[in-house]
């Protein structure tokens, strides 16, 4: 699969590394073609090169609108050299072995707040043109839109006697693609800043997904809003089936997607899991033997906040589940699959959302996650991190037992699904109370303390289940306050990263109170 380089097309506009670039092609002896600018820069560093028009046979012309785009060039960057040998040869076409291109600087152009027919100008056809081309033929010929790739491919003709292996170019056309995708996403989202109507809604605009939905609106009324599809085959709320219900709300989507996360990190076959999700946080979240009692016991934690929430469970819904979560004004229920039972008792039900996502996505499974700030965009690997038992560091004098150290696991797994800073109590592979995004760790062990006390009364419980509860922070305790919030609320163990310079103090004052505490070794974060 190593494809040697003896013609290579060059046409950029960006001209950093250019005549370095081409001087160590040359060194290989490729035969080197350019367009007008880039013919010139290189001619002036002393290189030899050929002009596309004395290839084409054609002049640049219409104001280098069409420089490019001629058979000649897209048939040398097209043909398979094997099969269609015969064609190039019929009609004259050499083969190009190696593309060379950088676009018009559009979004520059943009940038800099140039009038719309100087930025209309910037718009590169030709360049796309032949960046796709040639990487539609990775298999024979190697694309470079990015000065940062002119070292690999020097490396590599280097390496192999002027050739390049199919890995690089295959790696080097993805690159080409994603290039020329993000040019016509800035050429479109630039146009629709050029319209009458300036509140362009979100579906006409370009991302890198498909329509799925056109939403009635955005987190509030007065918001546009369209739902994309990333064509990424992981179950949830982009790919399940909606069996019954209003349509999805822009938050029902975001609820949904935060709840099915949350419980697929329970595995189906040691437990059933059900989490209710309020404005993305969860408000109870339980494992059990049944789907029933798992919802029950998800419920008790918080049935105030649990009205108007969202169900997301991690095994077949059921009947004596479904008769349950009837009782119950319930925005959407998300789960791998439906019963009939639970089917026909829900039918009833005409304006509660049943999404069936056919499995559980794999919480382990590496992906993207992407956040937009002002003018950009935030892009990071997805929360994967996942803590054993046997990551735990123990610390206190107490050592937690192994019902408690089954507390800390689940409170610290729900914890990561809930906003920072985070507190969590459990008890009984149950949620006993959720502090979620506070500003101050001690007011989310506090507040999450107080709704369990509150709950506790409104039940006649005899006691708040945060009493012998394990705790679980999202990230380490700065000081020894956040700590002893949490002793008050009757605590006996508590799970946090560690790592603070003040750990020394915290473990003193847990040992104080007698609690016992362990370290995770790892933060999970989640704004
Ligand atoms: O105006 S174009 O869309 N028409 C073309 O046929 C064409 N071919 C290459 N722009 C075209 N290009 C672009 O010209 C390249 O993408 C590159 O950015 C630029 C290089 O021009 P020069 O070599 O004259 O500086």
């Amino acid at each position: 699969t190593l494809r040697n380089i003896r013609r290579a097309l060059i046409s950029v506009s960006d001209k950093t590394g250019l005549v370095d670039f081409a001087q160590g092609l040359a060194k290989h002896g490729v035969a080197l073609i350019s367009t007008g600018g880039t013919a010139k820069a290189l001619r002036d560093a002393g290189l030899t090169v050929a002009d596309v028009s004395d290839i084409t046979g054609f002049p640049e012309m219409m104001d280098g609108r069409v420089k490019t785009l001629h058979p000649i060039v897209h048939g040398g960057l097209l043909g398979l050299r094997d099969k269609h040998a015969a064609a190039m040869k019929e009609h004259g076409i050499e083969g190009i072995d190696l593309l060379v291109c950088n676009l018009y600087p559009f979004e520059a152009t943009v940038a800099k707040g140039a009038a719309f027919d100087e930025v209309i100008e910037n718009i590169d056809i030709g360049g796309p043109a032949m960046t796709r081309s040639a990487a539609k033929n990775h298999d024979w010929v190697t694309v470079v839109v990015d000065v940062e790739d002119y070292a690999a491919v020097l490396a590599e003709m280097d390496a192999n006697n002027g050739a390049t292996t199919l890995t690089l170019r295959r790696r080097l056309a993805q690159t080409a693609y994603a290039r020329t995708a993000a040019y016509d996403a800035a050429v479109s989202n630039w146009f629709a800043t050029q319209l009458e109507d300036k509140e362009t809604p979100p579906k006409r605009r370009a991302f890198a997904g498909t329509l799925r939905q056109s939403l009635r609106y955005g987190e509030n009324p007065h918001q546009q809003a369209a739902f994309y599809a990333t064509g990424e085959k992981r179950p949830g709320v982009a790919t399940a089936e909606q069996l019954q219900g209003k349509e999805l709300s822009y938050n029902n989507i975001s609820d949904t997607d935060a709840a099915y996360e949350l419980i697929a990190e329970f595995d189906p076959k040691a437990h059933a899991a059900c989490a209710i999700i309020k404005h993305a946080n969860p408000c109870g979240v339980a494992l059990a033997d049944t789907l029933a009692d798992a919802y029950a016991k998800a419920l008790a934690c918080d049935p105030l906040s649990a009205y108007g929430g969202i169900v997301a469970l991690n095994r077949t819904l059921d009947g004596a589940t479904a008769e349950l979560i009837s009782k119950l004004f319930t925005e959407v229920i998300i789960a791998p699959d439906v019963d009939a039972d639970a089917r026909a008792i829900l039918a009833k039900k005409k304006n509660l959302r049943i999404l069936v996502a056919g499995s559980l996505p794999n919480p382990l499974e590496p992906g993207l996650t992407f956040k937009s700030v002002s003018g950009g965009m935030l892009v990071q690997t997805r929360d994967i991190g996942r803590t054993t038992a046997a990551d735990l560091k123990i610390v206190t004098k107490r050592k937690p037992s192994d019902a408690e150290i089954a507390d800390l696991l689940f409170a610290f797994t729900v914890g990561k699904y809930v906003k920072s800073n985070t507190i969590v109590y459990a008890k009984d592979l149950t949620t006993a109370g959720i502090g979620a995004g506070q500003m101050s760790r001690v007011d989310s062990a506090r507040i999450a303390a107080e709704k369990a006390r509150a709950v506790a009364k409104a039940a006649g419980w005899p006691q708040s289940r945060t009493i012998g509860s394990a705790a679980a922070s999202d990230a380490f305790f700065p000081f020894p306050d956040g700590l002893m919030e949490i002793a008050e609320a009757g605590a006996t163990s508590v799970i946090q990263p560690g790592g603070s310079v003040h750990d020394a103090d915290v473990i003193a004052a847990a040992d104080e109170a007698g609690l016992s505490m362990v370290f995770s070794g790892k933060r999970h974060f989640r704004h």
